[in-house]
């Protein structure tokens, strides 16, 4: 996997059905909960690939406080049908944790092991 993807922390199944804070795996950052999970297509979360072959498990948020967006928003490739894409890095220290998605709303899509349950 590629240095963005810190690997081996992701969060489990139990944490994600609970309120609990979610934070960057880079640096411990809060970036989400999980009550602030939501379904798009049908599901949390959704296994997709990117045009550079890159598979990532995404999990659906309707608000991501942790994250910053950057660049321009893009209609390219996008996994959500009437969305466009900007990328979402932390606030804290830059990890690219996912995507930030604008249609008629704005949801967050992050990369499961770009999260973690606790900050140490
Ligand atoms: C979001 C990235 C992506 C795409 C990407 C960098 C460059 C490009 C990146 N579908 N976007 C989505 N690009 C995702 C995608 O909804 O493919 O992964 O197309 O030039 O985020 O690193």
């Amino acid at each position: 996997m590629p240095d963005q993807t810190p690997g081996d922390a992701a969060i489990d199944e139990t944490a994600l059905s609970e309120d609990d804070a979610l934070y960057c795996a880079g640096c411990g950052h809060l970036i989400t909960r999980g009550r602030w999970r939501i379904r798009r297509n049908g599901d949390h979360e959704h296994t997709v690939f990117n045009p550079a072959g890159i598979v990532y498990r995404v999990v659906c948020f309707k608000e991501a406080p942790g994250v910053a967006a950057r660049g321009d928003p893009s209609g390219e490739f996008t996994w959500f049908k009437g969305y466009a894409w900007r990328i979402a890095d932390c606030t804290e220290c830059g990890l690219h944790l996912g995507w930030r998605f604008e249609g008629g709303d704005v949801f967050f899509g992050l990369v499961r092991t770009n999260l973690i349950q606790r900050e140490d």
